[in-house]
C-alpha cells in the first residue's frame, strides 16, 4: 500500500490523481500545513525539504511531485500514463512535465510566497503583479500546444494532464487565469468532468465550478 503525505489542493494533488486513476491501494496522511507540520522533525526525516508531498512505497521514500508521478507511472505501465522507452512522445512527456514543474509551478510558488522573494514588504504587490505576467506567459505557451492536441502531449491522456490540472487550479486567482485562454479553457472544462478529477476533488473538497 502506498502512503501519500498530502494537503488538499497542494503539490500532492497530481500524485493523488494518479493513485486514484490507476485504482491503486493508498493511504492519505494529512500534513497539517496550518500548524506548519511540514517542518516538524518527524516529517523532515521523510522529506528534508519540508515540503508537501512525500510518497512512501515500501522501503522507498520519494519527495518532489514530478518524481513521484514518474515513479507511479513506471511502476504501473499498464495504465499508459507515460510513453514507454523508445516511443517518440517520451521526450515530449519529460519536456512538458519539466516545463510544468520547473517553469509554471516555480512561477506560481513565487506568486504565492512573495515574502520569500523580497526583503522589503512594500514591494510584495509588485512581485505579485510581475508574477501574474510571467504565469500568463507560460499559460499562453500551453494554450498554443493545446490548439492542436487533445491532451498536452498528443491524443492520449498522460500524467502531464493531471499535473497541468493541478497547476491550473492554483492559477485561477491569477489576473489572466487559465480560463482566459481559449484552448486551455476548453481542455480544462473537459478534464474537470473526468471521473478521476471528480473523485479526487470530492475527497480534497476542491470546488470545480470555476471550470464549468
Ligand atoms: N518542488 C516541490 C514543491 C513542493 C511545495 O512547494 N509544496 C508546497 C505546497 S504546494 C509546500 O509544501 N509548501 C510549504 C512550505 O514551503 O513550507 C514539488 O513539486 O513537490
Amino acid at each position: 500500500m502506498y502512503k501519500l503525505y498530502y494537503y488538499p489542493n497542494n503539490a500532492s494533488l497530481a500524485p493523488h490523481l494518479l493513485l486514484k486513476h490507476m485504482g491503486l491501494d493508498y493511504e492519505l496522511l494529512l500534513v497539517d500545513k496550518k500548524s506548519n507540520s511540514q517542518k516538524s522533525p518527524e516529517y523532515l526525516k521523510l522529506n528534508p525539504a519540508g515540503r508537501i508531498p512525500t510518497l512512501v512505497d515500501g522501503e522507498t521514500v520519494i519527495f518532489e511531485s514530478p518524481a513521484i508521478c514518474i515513479h507511479l507511472c513506471e511502476q504501473h505501465p499498464e495504465h499508459s500514463l507515460i510513453p514507454p522507452i523508445g516511443d517518440k512522445l517520451r521526450p515530449l512527456f519529460f519536456q512538458w512535465l519539466t516545463y510544468l514543474n520547473n517553469t509554471l509551478q516555480a512561477e506560481l510558488m513565487v506568486r504565492y510566497y512573495p515574502h520569500r522573494h523580497t526583503n522589503d514588504e512594500s514591494t510584495i504587490p509588485n512581485v505579485i503583479a510581475a508574477q501574474d505576467e510571467r504565469i500568463a506567459d507560460a499559460l499562453a505557451i500551453i494554450n498554443d500546444q493545446l490548439a492542436h492536441n487533445k491532451y498536452l502531449i498528443g491524443d492520449e491522456l498522460t500524467a502531464c494532464d493531471f499535473f497541468l490540472f493541478m497547476l491550473a487550479e492554483w492559477s485561477l486567482p491569477i489576473e489572466k487565469s487559465p480560463l482566459h485562454f481559449e484552448h486551455l479553457a476548453a481542455y480544462l472544462k473537459r478534464l474537470s468532468q473526468h471521473p478521476t478529477v471528480l473523485a479526487v476533488n470530492d475527497i480534497e473538497k476542491i470546488d470545480l465550478t470555476p471550470f464549468q
